[in-house]
């Protein structure tokens, strides 16, 4: 009699164990592999940790030096053929099978559509996300890296170029401050499109632009730069970013004068 009533104890701790066990096996086996990030402190570079940190994504750093070249090793073309920074591979992709992106935009929309966050599902929603998105990988970004480039790396004064850049830049900060006007974010709701043009505005200077010209352009800056999560996006360091000497021949022959390889 005894026996028994030990044994049913015992059978009833193995059970309550097991089940124990049950419990922890899928939060450890569903727990996510962690994205990596090829990364620059770059405005580019910035939209993709922005995004990572506001989605709570777990994410490793994977800096690829594009001032000595690491944009070209055949392991990073292979994952982003345009030799830019940013890039991801999303171990857990469709279907469970890890997938790369490259392209600043489709990494966002990509993520977007992922985590169901900061990309509405709704159409009329989504269009204006894809409007404001598209017109800053078109319109702002490339306009604002010429402006920078002209402005800071040329190796001789070209005031045309400057002046054709600077002016576009500040058209379409323009553009965007009469957008924010009667609205909080570029697309009504904080979206990818907020997090795609955030780094390139907070460069302003460099682009010969004042934020003062822009009040509601600098409002919107002020409401995105406060999120802790684009504080924590900002505040990735990498040391070797931070040592580049953009009079470097060495470097200026890497990033400028690239023809087709
Ligand atoms: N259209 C690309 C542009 C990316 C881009 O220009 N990345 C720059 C850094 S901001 C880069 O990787 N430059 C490397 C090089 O010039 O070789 C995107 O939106 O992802």
């Amino acid at each position: 009699m005894q026996a028994m009533k030990r044994s049913r104890q015992v059978a009833k701790i193995k059970t309550a164990r097991a089940a124990k066990a049950k419990a922890a096996a899928p939060a450890t086996a569903s727990r996510p592999q962690p994205i990596e990030l090829y990364y620059w402190p770059t405005p580019n570079g910035w939209k993709i940790s922005i995004m990572l940190e506001e989605c709570g994504l777990p994410y490793v750093v994977r800096p690829v030096d594009i001032a000595r070249g690491e944009q070209f090793t055949p392991e990073f073309l292979s994952i982003s053929p345009n030799n830019r920074i940013p890039a991801i591979v999303d171990p857990d992709g469709p279907g469970g099978r890890p997938i790369s992106v490259f392209e600043s935009g489709a990494i966002l929309q990509y993520l977007g559509r992922k985590t169901g966050k900061f990309y509405p599902q709704s159409e009329r929603a989504r269009v204006a996300v894809e409007e404001w998105l598209f017109w800053q990988v078109g319109g702002l970004g490339p306009m604002a890296g010429q402006a920078n480039h002209f402005r800071r790396y040329a190796p001789e004064p070209l005031i045309y170029a400057v002046a054709r850049y600077t002016d576009e830049v500040n058209r379409l900060f323009g553009v965007m401050n009469t957008r924010l006007a009667d609205r909080e974010f570029l697309a009504g709701r904080y979206s990818i499109a907020d997090m795609a043009s955030v780094g390139w505005v907070r460069l302003a200077e460099r682009m010969g632009q004042d934020l003062a010209e822009f009040p509601h352009l600098k409002r919107w800056f002020e409401t995105i730069r406060a999120r802790p999560a684009v504080e924590r996006a900002f505040a990735i360091r990498v040391p070797a970013a931070s040592a580049v000497n953009m009079r470097d021949p060495k470097v200026r022959a890497v990033l400028f004068g690239q023809r087709a390889r």
